[in-house]
């Protein structure tokens, strides 16, 4: 194995197998915004490969360096969708679902984390930078920082941190802030949340912490400088630019069009079936508009995509049923025989056909309860090349901060959706135009690109200033 002057560490790999066995790269934004800082620093790739099973060797696709994390059956069950699923998750997502605290769970994602922490310890070479991401793996930072003092570590959390009196609940929380303290720079989506992370080091350890800095105490007695500052992720926007122009694929938005009746509006939700993107809340807020006779399917269809998501875990599996249980009675309640109320599809789709969804939809709902950031409305906004459309975001959301000339609003506030989903069906088109101008420039901005090079700059310099300190 070759040592490596970047190495990435996350939960999963950036490829997928493919039908013969082979290997594919993963769609996703992650993979995108990092394979040029790969490519360009001889980096490495430490995760899982996906699948429970034997130990695989390292080995390169597309010139990076892959280093394969083998979690067993069990490993999966208890870190994975035990403790980074069915606790992290819901208690980071302001507890919209009860988190579950078992102590086996624990045990196995401190494990499972010294598992990674050692194979990018391996793989990392004398003075390089890594980068760990998200919250499966928040223990990383500390463990490779005892391991290898050398090291200059960045770690990104992609979903919200909570309030402190919410995340006092974890029987962990020493452990997990102690975990990311580790790391010179931790990154968050929404500045709000750098700030709920520095309150609850304040409150549970005791440090001082200044601006962005917390000052955290070492072993020798001095004290070390952790950031904690905003960085809100985004998409790899020319890429949906570009897809967004492909006659195919707006030929293909024309036919969704007509496949669905034409009707005069077509409403969209592309969500992950889970408990934090409000699918219930927005399919009560049109049902009701259906009911009321605000809207009607003669004029109006909703499109919801629920992809696949979690499927073993309890909670998601109830959602499921409660959701289709919901559709069920929206369209037996209102479909024709020509008009459909809501299209649910409960798959996943090529990246071509969401585009195309996206051109179709003259409304994107974004009604999330809490979402670290939600790159579907960034989505939709750089594939609206005709500057059309409306999105509807929820304040919830880390994209509000940034998309704020979108239709904001607050999910549990049904009437208060209403009353914005019936604005943006009627929003005149020169409206339409002047809004998503304002919300395309943010994201041909501020791309995924831009993203990981800011975060990487700080980075280095935290550490160069570190260095300089002595
Ligand atoms: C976490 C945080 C944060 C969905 N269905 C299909 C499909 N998707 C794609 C979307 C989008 C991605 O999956 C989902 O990203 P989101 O940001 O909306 O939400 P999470 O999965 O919860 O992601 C979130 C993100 O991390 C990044 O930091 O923004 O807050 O929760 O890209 O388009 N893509 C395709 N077919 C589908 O059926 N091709």
């Amino acid at each position: 194995m070759d040592r490596a002057g970047f190495v990435v560490v996350a939960n999963r790999l950036p490829v997928d197998r493919d039908e013969v066995g082979g290997w594919r790269r993963s769609p996703g934004g992650l993979v995108t915004a990092l394979e040029p800082v790969m490519r360009e620093a001889d980096g490495a790739w430490v995760g899982w490969p996906g699948q429970a099973g034997g130990e695989l060797d390292p080995f390169v696709f597309d010139g990076t360096q892959l280093v394969p994390v083998a979690l067993s059956d069990e490993d999966v069950e208890l870190y994975y969708e035990g403790m980074s699923n069915d606790t992290f998750w819901p208690l980071y997502h302001d507890v919209i679902a009860a988190p579950r605290y078992h102590r086996v769970w624990w045990d196995a994602y401190v494990r499972v984390n010294r598992r990674f922490a050692e194979a990018a310890a391996e793989v990392a070479s004398e003075g390089a930078t890594v980068w760990v991401q998200d919250y499966q793996l928040q223990l990383v930072p500390q463990m490779l920082r005892e391991a290898r003092p050398d090291l200059t570590i960045g770690y990104f959390h992609h979903i919200p941190f909570p309030a402190y009196g919410l995340f006092s609940q974890l029987p962990w929380r020493r452990q997990v802030l102690e975990g990311l303290l580790g790391a010179d720079v931790i990154g968050f989506q929404r500045v709000a949340d750098a700030g709920n992370f520095a309150r609850a080091v304040r409150r549970q350890l005791r440090y001082v912490t200044r601006a962005s800095g917390i000052h955290v105490p070492q072993p020798d007695g001095t004290t070390r400088v952790a950031l904690a500052k905003a960085f809100p992720i985004s998409i790899d926007t020319q890429s949906y630019i570009e897809m967004a122009e492909r006659p195919d694929v707006q030929a293909r938005a024309a036919e969704i069009r007509e496949s669905l009746g034409n009707p005069r509006k077509i409403l969209l939700g592309v969500d992950r079936l889970d408990y934090t993107k409000g699918i219930r809340h927005r399919l009560k807020a049109y049902g009701e508009l259906l009911e009321d006779g605000r809207l009607s399917v003669e004029d109006v269809t909703l499109v919801q995509v629920a992809s696949p998501s979690r499927e073993r875990v309890a909670a998601y599996i109830q959602l499921r049923d409660e959701i289709e249980l919901m559709v069920g009675r929206i369209d037996g309640d209102f479909d024709t025989m020509d008009h459909v109320a809501v299209r649910y599809l409960h798959q996943a789709y090529p990246r071509e056909e969401m585009v195309a969804l996206f051109l179709a939809a003259d409304v994107m709902l974004v009604t999330a309860l809490r979402d670290g950031m939600n790159l579907v409305a960034k989505e939709y906004v750089a594939s609206r090349i005709d500057n059309r459309g409306v999105l509807v975001l929820s304040e919830f959301a880390g994209a509000a901060d940034e998309l704020g000339s979108a239709l904001r609003i607050n999910p549990h506030d049904i009437g208060g959706l209403k009353d914005a989903i019936m604005r943006a069906v009627e929003m005149p088109a020169a409206e339409q135009g002047r809004r998503m101008r304002v919300l395309r420039r943010r994201v041909r901005e501020h791309d995924v690109a831009a993203w990981s090079r800011t975060f990487l700059a700080t980075l280095e310099a935290s550490r160069r200033w570190q260095g300089s300190r002595g």
